[in-house]
């Protein structure tokens, strides 16, 4: 069978990687001014064969290079985990400035949480006018919840405490939250002593 990305994957990949080099390049400069590096890790992927089919059909769309490359947004996939949320604002503010970068679609999922609880900040973006990606930012607290409800997502649905168990998740949410808070503060105070 043809790939759903016809033959668009080297490509694809290229811009990925020209993404991820630029967000290095911000550690770098953002190490050398500060001493710290405003991303504890960054991730990105070109969204499987078989999850882009699975997307296509839960969303009713064609199984083709059309629906792959243009209806659906995340065909390159890009994660960059933060260690506080002015790190967040600073990789967003960086990758709204690059060259050939327009910005389709901001979702501030930190200032407007999910009514689960679910926090990050997603960029839809168009690079060079042709491929889109989505990057998710958010803080390691946001990124381990994310992790965490992801892995619990599909035994969650069910069961009589299925009520008792969304709470308890977004009270999680809340509480990591309200630490993330609490440690940008310290360290704008450590910030203001240096
Ligand atoms: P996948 O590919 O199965 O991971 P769209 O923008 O059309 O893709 P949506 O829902 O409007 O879809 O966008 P949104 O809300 O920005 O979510 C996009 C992605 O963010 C999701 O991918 C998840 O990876 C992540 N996400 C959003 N909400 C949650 C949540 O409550 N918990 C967790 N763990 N992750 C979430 P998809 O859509 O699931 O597609």
């Amino acid at each position: 069978m043809e790939s759903i990305y016809g033959d668009k994957l080297p490509e694809l990949s290229a811009v990925m990687d020209r993404i991820v080099s630029s967000i290095n390049e911000l550690r770098d400069r953002i190490k050398n001014e500060t001493g710290s590096d405003p991303v504890e890790h960054c991730e990105a992927r070109i969204k499987s064969e078989e999850s882009m089919r699975e997307k296509c059909r839960r969303r009713g769309l064609p199984e083709n290079t059309h629906s792959a490359l243009i209806e659906i947004h995340d065909a390159i996939g890009i994660r960059v985990v933060c260690a506080f949320i002015s790190d967040v604002y600073s990789v967003r503010d960086h990758i709204k400035s690059l060259p050939g970068v327009e910005v389709i679609e901001e979702k501030d999922y930190i200032k407007h949480a999910k009514p689960n609880g679910y926090r990050s900040l997603h960029l839809i973006i168009l690079i060079d006018g042709k491929y889109k990606a989505e990057i998710q930012i958010r803080t390691i607290s946001m990124d381990t919840w994310a992790a965490l409800e992801h892995h619990m997502r599909y035994k969650k649905k069910v069961g009589a405490n299925a009520k008792l168990i969304e709470s308890e998740l977004k009270r999680c949410a809340d509480e990591l939250a309200s630490t993330d808070m609490s440690m940008q503060t310290i360290r704008d105070m450590i910030n203001q002593e240096e």
